[in-house]
């Protein structure tokens, strides 16, 4: 019998951060290490979902293949026989698929997914706003009530054609793909089975999407696909391991993010460790000065224990009793810099010593596994929703 599947992907449509390798690459490890005999593992490059929104064209095939490079560099055995890794766009089955299931989805539940409302509202034009503001002051401040009526007409046009350009960019982010791409990642999950899905806690929305549209197509059709375990299950498989929301250092209210340019709040694969280290130095914490775990009140301190609890792989419950009450919190910053700082430099060294060529290898040898598992759930979808004939029905049709 076919083991669950449990399957993950990260975007490669910028540099990965500390979020995505403490919120889904280093939870991977550690659950392939616990799991691998009972369980087949999928880790897949959403090479398609990198497109969602605006990114470096010229940089995302090296992109895709470095995050690949990433999980063997964090520790992730690609040579495990239960182990496939592939491209999202390298099996045609993802977008198929996709297709019909937003055929089966509903505009509405789509239009409840706070993500797409998130990036698209995160698109910062605060820094632009205020120069067009301060234009606006100065020349105020410099003609007075001295300006000609042109003068004034030709600075009003010029200021909001300032600020219609900011709409038109905020618009152009907003592409239909980032809207559905919740249903491109219901098709990852679908095609493949997957029972457990580790993802960031921002994802939670999409993983029950997928869920939804799966107990529905399952209600109409007959068994066609395998649900996988919603939200509560998933962590509780993971054991604490996964689902979390690293935040910014600077902003602990916001999610670290790769497409967020907030270099002080973000840790980079790239960064130095001595870089890294020194961004955790100067997170920002509160002034309450007790060591405590609450997110709603001392987010800048919870999110460092939840940092120091990952890398030392203890429950959150584990780092709590090392640090619950303490008053330092130098003391605090100087321990999640220095772990930080470590696991950046081993993954750095790690990734000097693999080769792209064995990355190639790999994903030419697992896409083809993979395109068979995926053709195979397509097939039975299509057959259910009449795009191919039911068996034997026609048996000339020689195409299926
Ligand atoms: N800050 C985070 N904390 C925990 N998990 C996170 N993930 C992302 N950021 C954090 C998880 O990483 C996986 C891969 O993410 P993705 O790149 O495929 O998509 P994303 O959620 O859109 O990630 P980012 O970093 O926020 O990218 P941008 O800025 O490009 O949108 C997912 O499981 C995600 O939950």
């Amino acid at each position: 019998m076919e083991k669950p599947v449990i399957l993950t992907g990260v975007r490669s449509n910028a540099e990965p951060t500390l979020g995505n390798l403490l919120g889904v690459i280093l939870p991977m490890v550690r659950l392939q290490r616990k799991h691998a005999k009972d369980y087949n593992i999928n880790f897949f490059v959403p090479d398609l979902h990198s497109i969602t929104t605006h990114t470096d064209y010229v940089s995302l095939y090296k992109n895709t293949i470095n995050n690949v490079k990433l999980i063997v560099a964090a520790g992730l055995d690609i040579n495990d026989p239960q182990m496939l890794v592939y491209r999202q766009s390298y099996i045609p089955a993802h977008s198929e698929m996709a297709w019909i299931l937003e055929c089966f989805a509903y505009y509405g539940e789509l239009n409840r997914m706070t993500q797409f409302k998130d990036k698209v509202e995160r698109i910062d034009f605060r820094e632009e706003l205020n120069l067009s503001l301060n234009n606006y002051l100065q020349m105020q401040r410099k003609f007075g009530e001295n300006y000609t009526k042109h003068e004034y007409i030709d600075f009003l046009a010029m200021h909001f054609a300032g600020l219609k350009s900011l709409v038109e960019r905020q618009e152009k982010e907003a592409t239909v793909g980032l809207f559905n791409y919740p249903i491109l990642m219901a098709s990852d999950i679908l095609l493949y089975g997957a029972k457990y899905v580790p993802v960031g806690e921002d994802q939670r929305q999409h993983l029950e999407l997928a869920r939804d549209i799966a107990i529905r197509m399952n209600r109409d059709f007959g068994n066609l696909f395998t649900v996988p375990e919603p939200w509560e299950k998933l962590t509780q498989f993971v054991a604490g391991i996964s689902g979390v929301r690293i935040r910014s250092l600077k902003h602990p209210q916001f999610k670290m993010s790769k497409s967020v340019s907030d270099p002080a709040g973000t840790i980079l694969l790239s960064d130095t460790p001595e870089q890294a280290k020194s961004k955790v130095l100067d997170a920002t914490t509160d002034s309450i000065g007790r060591i405590n775990y609450d997110f709603k009140n001392q987010s800048g301190v919870s999110n460092l224990l939840q940092i120091i609890g990952i890398l030392e792989n203890k429950t959150i419950e584990g780092v709590l009793k090392d640090w619950q009450e303490q008053t330092s919190y130098v003391k605090l910053k100087r321990a999640a810099g220095d772990l930080v700082a470590q696991f950046l430099s081993d993954i750095q060294k790690n990734l000097r010593s693999i080769s792209d060529q064995d990355i190639i290898d790999k994903l030419s040898h697992d896409e083809p596994i993979a395109a068979l598992k995926a053709n195979a759930t397509l097939l039975n979808v299509q057959r259910a929703v009449g795009l191919r004939p039911i068996i034997n029905d026609y048996p000339s049709d020689a195409r299926n």
